[in-house]
């Protein structure tokens, strides 16, 4: 890629993460982090273990550091190439809490208060509805704003904090001039929304008190495949993809999933399976799934028993990391007043 002056442009960059809060789901997996590896050899990536954002919610120590850890086996597993990408844990780059720290004077309460995410958690968590809860888009922005990201992909229920980063990108750069590279959310056409298997109108989450709504990546096999037979459905016993009804929400969410599973598309599945059974259908959503799963996992368990290599990936990935995200600090601190030096 050259420009006029043949001088070499710079790859875009691509910046996302996931929160090691809990054991990653497919609904993770489908609408997140199978589609960073597509876009690893065209972009210059950065992936992070988000555990600043985890903490939103209550975690237990040990339990936190231990996902930490899974997740990068399982970004690896998964197929991102750590020779590629850079891969670090958010908690080990200081600039992201200082730069939340600004752009949290360049946010409105308002703007804050409308987040469905916040509102949902807080509903959830009424016990504990804390000032990061409510502030955390503003350390998510500030993940993406650091690396000057030019795509983020993510889930749907992501593109309301996306937005808000732009807009908070945008009223900077307003006063300040070019300062931030204006990132654009990235979402699948299918599986950016994964339902939950025994309430399909709601995500798959993997904080879900009930652990038959989501599929973990480190279920046993034998454990997926009775989580999807036993997947809510309806009594129409009919398979069709009707993506805006939602007496027909079961029977959609397994279409999306076993069309991301086979790389076909809802439609086409629904026509495959025209005339069956639920019964039928669910066994072979499930062989989907777990062949889908099976070669991820046996990836998984073999790097997460190697603890040194992970260490290597996550600090060389921290520097990096580090390398980058200080050249955009130490231009906002100048930009806001701050003496820098
Ligand atoms: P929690 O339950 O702790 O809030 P989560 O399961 O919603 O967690 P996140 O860490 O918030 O997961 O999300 C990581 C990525 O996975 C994000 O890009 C998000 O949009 C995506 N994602 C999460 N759940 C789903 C889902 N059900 N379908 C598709 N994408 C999803
Ligand atoms: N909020 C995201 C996780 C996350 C993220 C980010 C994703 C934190 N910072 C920056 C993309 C870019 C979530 O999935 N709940």
């Amino acid at each position: 890629m050259e420009n006029q002056n043949n001088a070499p442009e710079r790859k875009k960059r691509v910046f996302s993460g996931v929160q090691p809060s809990g054991t990653i789901t497919l609904g993770n997996y489908i609408g997140a982090i199978k589609n960073w590896v597509a876009l690893q050899d065209q972009y210059d990536c950065t992936f992070a273990m988000m555990d600043m954002h985890s903490i939103t919610v209550r975690q237990t120590p040990a339990e936190l550091r231990k996902h930490t850890l899974e997740l990068l086996a399982l970004y690896i597993a998964c197929g991102i190439d750590p020779e590629k990408c850079t891969l670090f844990i958010q908690s080990h780059n200081s600039a992201h809490a200082e730069l939340a720290w600004v752009l949290n004077c360049f946010t409105y309460m308002g703007e804050l208060q409308r987040m469905t995410q916040f509102k949902d958690k807080s509903a959830k968590h009424a016990d504990n509805i804390n000032a990061g809860l409510f502030t955390y888009p503003v350390l998510m922005a500030a993940d993406i704003l650091l690396y000057q990201a030019d795509c983020v992909p993510v889930g749907k229920d992501q593109m309301q904090h996306i937005e808000i980063c732009r807009d908070i990108a945008q009223r900077f750069n307003a006063i300040y001039g070019n300062v931030f590279t204006i990132p654009e959310g990235l979402m699948v056409k299918s599986g950016a929304k994964i339902m939950s298997l025994q309430e399909p109108t709601k995500k798959m989450s993997k904080s879900d008190a009930n652990p038959k709504a989501f599929i973990s990546m480190m279920d046993d096999f034998s454990v997926i495949a009775k989580k999807i037979k036993s997947a809510v459905t309806d009594s129409e016993a009919v398979i069709e993809y009707r993506p805006d009804d939602d007496a027909k929400a079961g029977v959609n969410n397994l279409l999306s999933i076993m069309a991301v599973m086979t790389g076909s598309t809802p439609e086409q599945v629904a026509k495959d399976f025209e005339g069956q059974g639920y019964g039928t259908f669910k066994a072979a959503v499930a062989d989907a799934v777990v062949e889908g799963i099976r070669p991820i996992r046996a990836e998984y368990d073999r790097i997460i028993k190697d603890k040194a290599y992970l260490q290597d990936i996550y600090r060389s990935g921290a520097e990096s990391a580090h390398r980058m995200a200080s050249r955009t600090l130490k231009k906002v601190y100048k930009k806001v007043g701050f003496v820098i030096d």
